[in-house]
């Protein structure tokens, strides 16, 4: 992977400016820094190895070099995706979950931020969004994906099962082509953010409809339940043991199946 490779590959869609690294602290950060200094919508950071990747509540999220795809994607909400901002999370992850499904594996979406095939995690996105008062200046989606083997932690860094694309489909899927194909896809899906289908997409694509899961949140108590879809903001509602619908908001959700 090298900057005139990304450039080549990437340059029918229409994007901001592309940046690429071999090594980097963390791909979100850079993008925040840019975004910063006005760079336009669609400019996209990307990176072979990150030394202090970050997932939510800044967990560590592991990136060896040459063997993962990470990438942090600045997205400039226009006033009418304004209203649609909680549906950003389900925008990156239907992106990465269509593109990876193109490869075969069954990509599934676990609510709100990762993305499972076998119930294993090959994928995490951690949104950050910046504001000017009440209004969203940009949004940074950031975007790790196991590609080979070794991008797979050590079990004892992990708190969900992981996997790699590697793993599941016997072979490494290209990098920069996978990479074009969320980008495409995502800039697809953005033109229909805030409509019914949409969200219906979104839903038919999470995982661990049918089983019970427990969710945890940090204000909430813990809910137990099956999953019954989603609010129109991408809340998830839960059907809990007495019936009811239960909604669970975004924030530090832990989503995991009740074996
Ligand atoms: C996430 O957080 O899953 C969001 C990860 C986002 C990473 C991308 S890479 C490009 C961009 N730049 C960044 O600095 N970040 C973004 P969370 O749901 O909090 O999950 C973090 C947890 O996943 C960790 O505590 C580990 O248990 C586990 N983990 C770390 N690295 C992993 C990996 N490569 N594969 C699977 N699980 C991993």
């Amino acid at each position: 992977m090298n900057l005139n490779e990304l450039k080549k590959s990437l340059s029918r869609l229409p994007l901001g400016d592309v940046r690429y690294f071999e090594t980097i602290g963390s791909t979100n950060d850079e993008a925040l820094a840019w975004a910063a200094d006005d760079t336009p919508d669609l400019s996209v950071v990307i990176a072979d190895e990150q030394t202090a990747g970050r997932g939510r509540l800044n967990r560590k999220w592991f990136t060896p070099r040459g063997t993962a795809l990470a990438f942090s994607i600045v997205l400039r909400p226009t006033v009418d995706e304004r209203p649609h901002l909680t549906r950003i999370v389900g925008l990156a992850a239907l992106a990465v979950a269509e593109s990876l499904r193109k490869h075969g594996p069954d990509a599934r979406i676990k609510w709100p931020n990762d993305i499972l095939i076998q119930n294993r995690k090959v994928c995490g996105i951690l949104i950050e969004s910046v504001w000017s008062g009440e209004d969203v200046d940009c949004v940074v989606i950031g975007v790790g994906i196991n590609v080979l083997e070794g991008s797979v932690p050590p079990g004892e860094m992990l708190q969900f099962p992981a996997t790699s694309l590697e793993a599941e489909l016997g072979q490494a899927a290209d990098r920069v082509e996978l990479l074009r194909d969320i980008l495409a896809s995502l800039i697809e899906l953005r033109t229909r953010l805030g409509t019914d289908e949409f969200l219906k997409q979104w839903e038919d694509l999470l995982a661990l409809q049918g089983e019970t899961v427990q969710v945890e949140t940090e204000k909430n108590p813990r809910v137990t339940g099956q999953i019954s879809g989603l609010d129109p903001d991408g809340s998830l509602k839960i059907r809990n043991e007495h019936g009811e619908i239960v909604t669970v908001r975004f924030g530090d959700v832990r989503l995991r199946p009740l074996a």
